[in-house]
């Protein structure tokens, strides 16, 4: 299984649609293996977004992402980076389809609810950061058998 990051930022927090984007996760059939409420920093932002800072909009993306603290989810599931992707919608969330959490409830290419990593590589360093080992935890949801066939869960 695949561990991805997921992150409620501002605007879902502003909007208090934070229940209804952890339960389109729940109700997928993801694992929550770990999640906290933090405020983040310039210097956190700095390294998580470090391919955007010398964009024009970083200052304002940094303002946005620090306007309220975030919640940060790790997230558990077979091909989890890329299913946690699709029900995330692409960046614009004008653009995104409807029935995805950006298409559904944003209107913005920077106010877009939430963040997910975007690779199973860029998964394990953003869990790093986010989170320390004992934050993550390891248990069998009883519900697993009814989620997955034997062969999808031993791949
Ligand atoms: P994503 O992987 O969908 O989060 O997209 P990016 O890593 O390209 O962008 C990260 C964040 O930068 C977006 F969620 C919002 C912000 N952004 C802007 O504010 N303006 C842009 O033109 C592009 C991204």
């Amino acid at each position: 299984m695949q561990t991805t990051l997921v992150i409620i930022k501002p605007s879902g927090i502003q909007r208090e649609i934070a229940g209804e984007i952890i339960s389109r996760f729940e109700k997928k059939g993801l694992i929550i293996a770990g999640m906290k409420m933090m405020r983040l920093t310039e210097k956190l932002l700095r390294e998580h977004y470090a391919h955007l800072v010398e964009r024009p909009f970083f200052p304002l993306l940094l303002k946005s992402m620090m306007a309220t603290p975030v919640i940060v989810m790790a997230i558990k599931g077979v091909d989890a980076v890329e299913v946690v992707r699709a029900i995330t919608g692409v960046t614009n969330a004008r653009k995104a389809l409807p029935g995805t959490i950006r298409g559904d409830f944003g209107m913005s290419g920077q106010e877009n609810i939430v963040h997910a990593s975007d690779s199973p590589e860029n998964a394990a360093i953003e869990i790093a950061r986010f989170f320390s080992a004992d934050e993550v935890f390891d248990y069998t949801p009883l519900v697993l058998p009814a989620l997955y066939s034997p062969d999808e869960l031993n791949a």
